[in-house]
């Protein structure tokens, strides 16, 4: 608004200024700058509105040449894979007793406070749910746990929770992946882990069919939420209605598992469908963007990342050519991003959540095999999978050690450039610490796969940290807002993985081999151990084979 008493002076010089300088009018000012807007737009957000059937990403040769280079500094020391070493296990079960003691602080609170919710507030004592009703977030994500560290009277009060207050029948949204993976995966694990108790089948079965409203999108691929009393999909609200890639993929060993265990091949045959698809689609050297639309099966948007809504769908093969880069000074080897697909300029920015990947390398290097036992027979690429693996894995403990509270922050950045003091970087958005489990779970796997004790020292490291700063003195742990202040300011919140994940991690590095050993289970990406089945029936045999990947 224009004041003409107290702007005119100033008005008529800005006049003369516009005159002399702007020689267009003011519609044609405005004319040039929404056109360079919109090129701006359309450049900035290429990968975003694109359809994928449109963008044909221009695929680069592979270059091994840089590969090589990257990777031939790679820690082969021997040492690392020797047998395993004698270690003083009166003290690691010591130390396997303070996780128990951990974890026995963590449920009390939950008890006392929030028994029955989904999820737990600490610092407020109360308690939340994913929907209208709780689900059993919390309690059915700990029941395995409660299980392998033996805690009799918790595991009972939980189980008669399960037996006489879980209903599924919940008019309201919960995320299809999330619940797959916690309570379905938990029940299935609670399962096998006690004996066969029936009650967490009929209770998975019962949820094993609600999920499947989810599946009821033109191309078969879930859609991101499900309503569970109505059995009917959701499409997400965002994204152009697409599915997280991880999360629609990484819904196979609690699907057929549970056509394992009910005969009933309709899960199985879902479940695998979303692969058939992803099968079929275009990637970039394996690689593929985070979103995937239930409604005509393609990749949605560019962004490629073994964080946030990529993690748990990855093979390696594109990842070790395209993503692995090395920070300034020191070396560290990490997973980086890539903004668009077919794009080769590695953003240094690392999720915590990239942390499971040193022990996922390390799984499928060794097939769960002790290296000792295989190294004879292992060809060069798992090799450089297993190195990979141990170097990522450090990385991530230095995630831990190169801040104040020995913790590590959600997301870190890398620093690229050969005068740089420091490898790692915190912005000041990024340092808040949820719990999470990924690192623990690579050095539990590391630990049980080479015998290498540093991966239990490390671990033990974290732990005293973790008890240190993350503890609530009147019970629960919670979640911090940033691991480079002392003290942390907390956050409220103690994540159901801190039970199902994050301790139970803990409790079997301290602990001995064969308490759920690794050539015979395999934990989904939950921290829920099922136990490696060899399909009898005709019906999964004949499925078997007509699986691609
Ligand atoms: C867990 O819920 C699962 O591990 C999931 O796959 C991703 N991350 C969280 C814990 O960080």
């Amino acid at each position: 608004y224009d004041n003409g008493k107290t702007y005119k002076s100033r008005r008529s010089f800005i006049k003369k200024l516009y005159k002399k300088y702007m020689p267009f009018s003011r519609a044609r000012w405005l004319f040039i700058i929404i056109i360079f807007g919109a090129l701006y737009f359309v450049f900035v957000s290429k990968y975003i509105f694109f359809e994928q059937s449109d963008f044909q990403p221009p695929i680069k040769e592979v270059n091994n040449e840089d590969t090589k280079f990257l990777l031939e500094d790679l820690n082969t020391d021997p040492s690392l894979d020797s047998p395993i070493q004698v270690h003083n296990d009166q003290t690691w079960s010591e130390r396997q007793m303070e996780v128990k003691k951990a974890f026995k602080h963590a449920w009390g609170g939950y008890v006392r406070d929030a028994w029955g919710y989904d999820e737990y507030h600490p610092l407020s004592h109360s308690g939340s749910n994913l929907s209208n009703t709780g689900i059993g977030f919390t309690i059915v994500d700990s029941l395995d746990t409660l299980l392998i560290m033996d805690l009799k009277e918790e595991y009972e009060h939980a189980r008669d929770w399960v037996a006489n207050s879980l209903d599924f029948n919940v008019d309201g949204d919960v995320n299809v992946f999330e619940t797959t993976i916690r309570v379905l995966g938990g029940l299935l694990s609670a399962y096998h882990l006690s004996g066969n108790d029936g009650l967490y089948l009929a209770k998975a079965i019962d949820l094993g069919d609600r999920l499947l409203g989810a599946f009821s999108s033109p191309t078969g691929i879930p859609y991101a939420s499900v309503n569970l009393a109505r059995r009917e999909g959701i499409r997400a609200h965002f994204n152009g209605g697409a599915s997280s890639t991880s999360e629609a993929t990484t819904l196979q060993l609690e699907f057929k598992y549970l056509s394992h265990l009910s005969d009933n091949y309709e899960y199985w045959d879902k479940s695998q469908n979303i692969m058939l698809v992803v099968d079929e689609l275009k990637k970039y050297d394996g690689l593929v963007p985070i979103f995937l639309s239930p409604n005509d099966g393609q990749f949605w948007g560019g962004k490629i990342t073994l964080g946030a809504r990529g993690d748990s769908y990855y093979a390696i093969k594109g990842v070790k050519t395209h993503l692995i880069d090395r920070s300034y000074p020191s070396g560290l080897l990490y997973i980086g991003e890539l903004a668009g697909f077919g794009d080769d300029v590695i953003s240094p920015k690392m999720d915590h959540l990239v942390c499971f990947m040193g022990g996922n390398l390390a799984l499928g290097a060794t097939r769960g095999r002790k290296v000792h036992d295989v190294q004879k027979n292992m060809s060069d690429n798992d090799l450089e999978d297993l190195n990979i693996g141990k170097e990522l894995a450090k990385t991530c403990v230095e995630m831990y050690f190169s801040t104040t509270t020995g913790l590590a922050p959600e997301i870190v950045y890398f620093s690229t450039s050969d005068d740089a003091t420091t490898d790692i970087i915190i912005k000041s958005l990024d340092g808040h610490n949820l719990l999470r489990p990924e690192t623990v779970e690579s050095l539990f796997i590391l630990w049980r796969l080479t015998g290498d004790i540093q991966y239990r020292h490390w671990g033990w490291e974290i732990f005293q940290a973790f008890e240190k700063y993350t503890k609530v003195k009147e019970g629960g742990y919670t979640s911090l807002d940033d691991v480079t202040v002392v003290p942390p300011r907390q956050r409220d919140k103690m994540e159901t993985f801190w039970l199902a994940e994050t301790l139970k991690y803990f409790y079997l590095l301290f602990g001995p081999d064969d308490l759920i050993p690794l050539d015979k289970y395999v934990f989904n990406t939950e921290a829920h151990p099922l136990p490696i089945f060899s399909p009898t029936s005709e019906n999964a045999q004949a499925r078997i084979k007509k699986m691609r990947y």
